[in-house]
């Protein structure tokens, strides 16, 4: 595959080379005929951080010299991707590197592979916080990314025999991680348990154990920029010695967690997505990087002093809450300040709340976090004091704000009765200085419904900020092709800079060659994923079909369930004959999803694709028309190959409950064409790409309120859609459980029940749809006119935008001043 020229450093390809022959022996230890891909791959790595070395310290000193605000984005998870490429390309040597490595004699290819991705994420609020740090340093905005270096990232996903998920562990350090640099000197203690106690009139906590945080540093260089930033992902290690010497109490025993104990925090990144846990662990992480994060600010933008003013704190940094994970923080800077520095509570107040914004991800009240106050006392009792007292000041105020009883009790942040727990939403929204939604209509569900009385009371609060994603990765790396095409067809790779240039692609959509060699570009990557499937999975995928996907995680709400009842819809028009199997356009439906591991009906509905899978795959009856795959343990790797190649793509959650996603931006810019309803950022889409050029469908935000008032009964979509009907039947009647009647019986019964996210009420109006969508398809030339629209309308999507809005709106500060990129 050829690679647009990169950004050029001055190295030549003949340097580079031998670069990596130095890596090779002073690294590696061996000689370049002894090496194997991996080895190159590590020698590679390190040449690359070698180049990025000086415009990395010249960063970290621009910073703390000179006047511009930090950004700190605490967050529990970054979904990094491979790195080589990404590197590569953003420091100028993509085209050495190619060059390098044939010199040397090995594929460029068995090197990138060699890689291991690491997961370190669920989805896309991982997704997101990797590409906000690529965003930050590429526009030469200081940041840091605070978070955990996961011992074993998601889950690996494999499916048994019967069709099941089946979650292995991701051990994705096993060989050497040349990215991540140990910094052993900077780490932090961060304390659990013990108690508070009166000391000279002052609350001091005896904490009962301790672990040791140590930063792992990984290099974020900027597109372009001359910038390289910080990701700094905390291990937890234990202490050698037992520092459990202010213990005098006879829970001792209970109280003391072993220092053994205390690499589990840091062990494995919890599989859920939107349905919480409260699992105790899972607290100690939280607090461990927040505890950890604050604490390095301090010693990055106070170095070597003892007693330094920390009222300038905010003026230094401002930290964003990637959602509730990192709330803790705000109790923990509290705690700093008041008990570490000796700050009175109001100064200490002021300080927090100038330092903290929060970024809420979703609109399912199940996954707005609450920790129990028993858990909390038990593990930070000194944060739980914190918390009441910031709980009891925030009642006083609202008492003064507002006469109406019942909201200040609404608004509690600490609940009374018999479990009191502490509503991290609340706790961020009253201590934030701002809060933010990640798309139009999820801002504004946000102010109407889920944070209504905070929105009412503290309107200058709440802003939006639309998510984005980084076209480096997701259009330069993932689809050579369409780059070369977009740079030919602007005369200028400028966009991968400033992607609202895509626009000016809009006339070429009416330029019929120009509209032919985009049809090439995608033909040819479904060519390449095709080949992909089949080496990686065995799938024969036929690149003359439609390809039709829909990735994201496994959760009703998102209804991969109104995906494949219409497929089996399909399907039995075409056996029963009453679609005439020349008529049916061909598809291949791709889907790619995880479930949380506990998540009985999401597991269940994979469970079901795969056996719908397997029984469509092998019927000939529908042979060359309809096939279904499910690549498993979907994940960056699979997404960049998949997404370039897919003509259609599925939005098609409830409206009102997807925050944002990102893969809709990713897609269109892509040239998918959107089939989807009017919920999270798809209505932004739609606006800019143009509705003729959206295939929209379903009930909206307000019918489905009405629909939930009215009263639900999915029972009468059963009876009043014959195709509907055929296709539960299908499920109940043991067509994809070899005759086993039970099998989805679960599944079966939420549906015709429950069905709490309507997919029942919303399936003619997409079965309509996509009788639209094949007649569009039928016409290629139409059909790639549009998505050539999508392209060139979607550039407001990049996370370079969404950026300078948090710049603008939330953050209040901007780029360092240029650098010259360091010598390379
Ligand atoms: O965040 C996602 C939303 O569902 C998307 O709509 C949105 O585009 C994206 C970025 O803003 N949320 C998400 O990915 N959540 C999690 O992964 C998650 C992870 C752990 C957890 C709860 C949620 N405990």
């Amino acid at each position: 595959m050829t690679e647009l020229t990169a950004p050029k450093s001055s190295v030549t390809a003949a340097q580079f080379a031998d670069e990596i022959r130095n890596e090779l022996k002073y690294t590696q230890g061996v000689t370049p005929e002894q090496a194997k891909p991996a080895d190159v791959y590590v020698a590679t790595a390190t040449a690359v951080r070698k180049h990025l070395m000086d415009s990395w310290m010249k960063t970290q000193q621009d910073m703390i010299n000179g006047n511009t605000k930090a950004v700190g984005y605490l967050s529990a998870e970054f979904l990094m991707g491979k790195q080589l490429r990404n590197a590569l390309l953003n420091s100028g040597l993509t085209d050495q590197f190619y060059a390098a490595v044939k010199d040397l004699g090995f594929d460029a290819q068995e090197v990138i592979d060699a890689e291991y991705e690491p997961g370190l994420g669920n989805g896309g609020l991982g997704r997101l916080a990797a590409c906000f740090i690529d965003s930050l340093a590429s526009l030469g905005v200081p940041a840091f990314g605070y978070g955990i270096q996961y011992r074993y990232g998601i889950f690996r996903q494999e499916f048994d025999e019967e069709g099941r998920q089946v979650e292995r562990p991701d051990y994705w350090l096993t060989n050497e991680a040349p990215w991540g640099h140990i910094d052993y000197a900077r780490d932090q203690r961060v304390s659990f348990g013990g108690e508070v106690v009166e000391e000279d009139g002052k609350r001091v906590w005896k904490p009962a154990w301790s672990v040791r945080a140590i930063p792992v540093d990984y290099m974020v260089p900027g597109y372009e920029s001359g910038r390289v930033n910080t990701l700094r992902l905390w291990q937890a290690r234990s202490y050698d010695e037992f520092d459990l010497l202010t213990f005098n109490k006879s829970e001792y025993l209970d109280a003391v967690k072993p220092q053994v104990e205390a690499e589990n925090i840091s062990k494995i990144l919890y599989p859920e997505d939107s349905t919480e846990v409260g699992k105790e662990l899972r607290l100690e992480q939280q607090y461990f990087f927040a505890s950890a994060s604050i604490h390095d600010a301090i010693r990055v933008f106070y170095p070597n002093q003892d007693k330094p003013d920390l009222t300038t704190f905010p003026d230094k940094i401002c930290f964003q809450l990637n959602d509730t994970h990192p709330v803790i923080g705000i109790p923990e800077l509290m705690r700093i300040l008041l008990d570490e520095y000796g700050y009175d509570w109001d100064t200490a107040w002021d300080i927090t709340t100038k330092t903290f914004n929060y970024t809420c991800h979703t609109l399912l009240p199940e996954a707005l976090e609450v920790w129990p106050v028993a858990l909390i006392s038990k593990l930070l009792p000194r944060h739980m004091e914190i918390i009441n007292k910031i709980n009891d000041q925030f009642m006083h105020e609202l008492e003064q704000m507002t006469d109406d009883e019942a909201k200040v009790e609404r608004m509690r942040i600490v609940t009374d009765g018999e479990n009191p727990s502490v509503r991290m939403a609340y706790l961020a929204s009253y201590a934030g200085e701002h809060v933010n939604g990640v798309a139009e209509l999820h801002s504004q569900l946000l102010k109407d419904v889920t944070l209504r009385d905070f929105s009412d009371l503290f309107p200058k609060k709440f802003t939006n900020v639309t998510n984005g994603v980084t076209p480096r990765r997701f259009i330069k790396l993932a689809n050579p092709g369409l780059s070369n095409l977009i740079t030919e067809g602007l005369g200028t790779d400028k966009w991968l800079e400033d992607l609202e240039l895509l626009k000016n692609l809009e006339p070429l959509a009416q330029d019929d060659e120009f509209v032919k060699k985009f049809a090439k570009v995608k033909y040819d990557n479904k060519v390449r994923f095709a080949d992909f499937a089949k080496s990686e999975y065995g799938f024969d995928l036929d690149a003359s079909t439609m390809f039709d996907t829909m990735i994201k995680r496994l959760h009703e709400y998102k209804r991969q369930a109104l995906k494949v009842l219409e497929v089996i819809a399909t399907y039995a028009d075409i056996k029963s004959g009453k679609v005439k199997v020349e008529d049916v356009t061909p598809r291949t439906v791709i889907f790619g999803a995880k479930a949380a591991p506990g998540y009985y009906l999401a597991k269940m509905t994979i469970q079901l694709i795969n056996n719908v899978s397997k029984v469509i795959n092998n019927d000939p009856d529908v042979m060359g028309k309809l096939k279904v795959v499910f690549p498993w343990n979907y994940n960056i790797r699979v997404a960049q190959m998949l997404i370039p190649a897919t003509e259609l793509d599925e939005q098609i959650s409830q409206a009102g409950k997807e925050a944002s996603g990102t893969s809709n931006m990713k897609f269109a810019l892509n040239g998918a064409l959107t089939v989807g309803t009017l919920d999270g950022a798809n209505v932004e889409i739609r606006e800019r790409v143009g509705a003729d050029n959206f295939f929209l469908f379903g009930m909206t935000v307000d019918e489905v309120e009405k629909m939930y008032s009215d009263g639900y009964d999915p029972a009468k979509y059963y009876e009043g859609d014959p195709r509907l009907k055929a296709a539960i039947d299908m499920v109940a009647d043991g067509t994809f459980s070899n005759g086993d009647k039970d099998a989805y019986a679960p599944l079966v019964s939420d549906w015709l029940t429950k069905d709490w996210f309507m997919t029942l009420a919303d399936f003619t109006a997409y079965h309509d749809i996509q009788s639209q969508i094949e007649t569009l398809y039928g016409d290629q030339l139409e059909w790639n006119r549009k998505a050539i629209l999508n392209v060139a309308n979607s550039g407001y999507f990049s996370s370079d935008r969404s950026i300078e809005d948090y710049l603008d709106r939330v953050w209040m500060t901007g780029p360092l001043p240029a650098a010259k990129k360091a010598a390379t």
